[in-house]
């Protein structure tokens, strides 16, 4: 397949430094728009396009996969997860998929640090009362938070993010733990002087901070659920900058309600951007908006890693980010 003639559809608006390589590359079809696909323009794209560029707002089913086009070779995915695509129904289709691994790393574990400091240090209620204009003044004791350094940081999935983030932890004097299918090598583990738990339940019920690590796959969804969040420390945070669906978001919001769980700081959610409105209005928790790869760098690099990943496949090879299913 010629590169020239390779048509690529670009589902949302991507950085113009990427938009413009893209262009001059392939013939590349873009959404001046940016708004998210309806099911029947993704079904449309998926048609007449032979890559398709998506992102993880577009949910690639097998549903969707079956209204495919014959032309449709691959699925250059814009981000690194790739649970809104189901890539074995893809593959049995021959359609192979492709994502962006660690461009995203450190600017995810930034935010999660972001995260935990916001929770403990209560930024939040701060900023809530400088742009209220209710400061009164300097209190000794007004708006004390605990402090970072010392507390035990529990990691949940210990991949690129994971010890991006427990790098990050380790400088502020937090120390480190982990759960992890696999253990890092001895190497790693002494670097970051990580702990690393072989059962779930006993580490959380012995963390002052939960940092959610892990993609989201049938194994993960709800792998905080009620029982596993009841187990945490009444005076724990957990922080979620992964997928909303690892956590029960009501029963996670039920607990900080109630004063079970003492914070949280949340840049997922279960349901997209539908949160749960109870969440909104609780005093301890720190809520964005799927900010954690939101960097100016990081989405060009990541739009580099698209661009590298499709001219590979039209070059006759396989693309460097291939997707294999059941791996993740
Ligand atoms: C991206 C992400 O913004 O890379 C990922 O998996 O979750 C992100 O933060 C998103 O995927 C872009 O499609």
């Amino acid at each position: 397949m010629s590169k020239q003639k390779l048509s690529v559809v670009v589902t949302r608006r991507l950085p113009e430094v990427v938009e413009s390589r893209m262009k001059d590359l392939f013939d590349v079809e873009l959404n001046a728009t940016d708004t998210r696909m309806t099911r029947d323009e993704l079904a449309a794209a998926m048609r007449r396009a032979d890559v398709l560029v998506p992102t993880l707002s577009d949910q690639i089913d097998a549903n969707m996969l079956a209204q495919a086009g014959e032309k449709l070779k691959l699925i250059a995915n814009f981000g690194a997860g790739v649970d809104h695509i189901d890539v074995s129904s893809a593959r049995q289709r021959g359609v192979l998929v492709s994502n962006t691994p660690g461009v995203s790393a450190d600017d995810t574990a930034d935010m999660a640090m972001a995260l935990i400091l916001g929770v403990i240090r209560r930024i939040p209620e701060g900023m809530a009362v400088m742009q209220t204009g209710r400061w009164q003044g300097w209190s000794p004791t007004a708006f004390l938070g605990g402090r970072v350094g010392g507390r035990r940081l529990g990691i949940l999935g210990m991949g690129r993010i994971g010890l991006a983030v427990a790098r990050r932890a380790k400088a502020f004097g937090m120390q480190i733990h982990y759960h992890n299918r696999k253990r890092l090598r001895p190497e790693v583990e002494a670097e970051v002087d990580a702990t690393w738990w072989e059962s779930l339940d006993q580490m959380l019920a012995r963390m002052d901070v939960v940092s959610v690590n892990c993609p989201h796959t049938p194994s993960t969804f709800h792998l905080l659920n009620a029982r596993r969040l009841k187990l945490m420390k009444p005076t724990a945070v957990v922080v979620n900058t992964s997928r909303g669906e690892v956590i029960d978001e009501n029963a996670l919001t039920r607990m900080l309600r109630a004063g079970e769980i003492a914070g949280a700081g949340l840049d997922v959610f279960e349901h997209g951007h539908e949160i749960n409105p109870r969440l909104r209005e609780l005093p301890n928790v720190v809520l964005v908006p799927h900010m954690g790869s939101a960097t100016v760098e990081g989405r060009v690099e990541m739009g580099e890693k698209v661009i590298i990943n499709i001219k590979t496949f039209a070059d006759g090879h396989r693309p460097p980010d291939l997707v294999v299913p059941g791996l993740l």
